[in-house]
């Protein structure tokens, strides 16, 4: 991969058709793209669903990948994953079999139609924090503050871990 590579924090979702084995197949999926390198993947983490209800659980986990990708290509390769793992656009913030939320990329400002970085929700949201301070806990969120900043101000809307990467979770390569 060239040497002009960008960080970037990408958010995994899932809540449909066993979303453990959903969010590990698209992490070994990024892992395998020819212009991506996961570096890191955090546990993976439960919680209940932000926005309609009547939806199962969610899991959730980030991954840091190195990428010459420009933003919107990357966003491109995120969507093509999740249209390989079945996705299908219903209401918003409804169930899904994945999700790829890419919300750090380097320490760029986005506001475009289609790609808004970092992702708008990602202060507010614990599933997305606390693997996110996992990983990178001084990571600074461009207009935001650092992370454990923002962890330690978001309620923690009873975001569980489940397991530990090292033990059950062969993402990272
Ligand atoms: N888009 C703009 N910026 C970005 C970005 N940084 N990353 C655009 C990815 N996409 C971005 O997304 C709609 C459009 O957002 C895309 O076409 C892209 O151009 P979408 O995934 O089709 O729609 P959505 O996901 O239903 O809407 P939204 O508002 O993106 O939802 P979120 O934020 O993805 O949240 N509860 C728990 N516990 N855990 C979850 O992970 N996720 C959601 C969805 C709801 N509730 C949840 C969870
Ligand atoms: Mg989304």
């Amino acid at each position: 991969m060239s040497a002009a590579t960008v960080t970037a924090c990408i958010g995994l979702g899932s809540n449909l058709d066993d979303p453990l084995l959903q969010v590990k197949r698209a992490v070994d999926a990024l892992a395998a793209h020819e212009a991506i390198r996961v570096t890191a993947c955090s546990s993976l983490y439960a919680s209940a669903p932000m926005g309609p209800q009547d939806q199962p659980d969610y899991i959730n986990a980030v991954a840091v990948v190195e990428t010459p990708l420009p933003a919107l290509s990357l966003l491109d390769a995120l969507q093509a994953q999740e249209a390989a793992q079945a996705r299908r656009r219903g209401r918003r913030w409804g169930p899904r079999t994945l999700d790829l939320d890419l919300l750090l990329y380097g320490d760029d400002t986005i506001r475009t139609a289609r790609l808004q970085v970092p992702h708008p929700g990602l202060h507010l949201r614990a599933f997305v924090l606390y693997p996110l301070a996992e990983l990178d806990p001084g990571r600074r969120v461009p207009g935001l503050g650092r992370v454990q900043e923002l962890l330690a101000a978001c309620s923690d809307d009873g975001v569980r871990r489940l397991c530990d990467h090292e033990n059950e979770w062969n993402g990272a390569s």
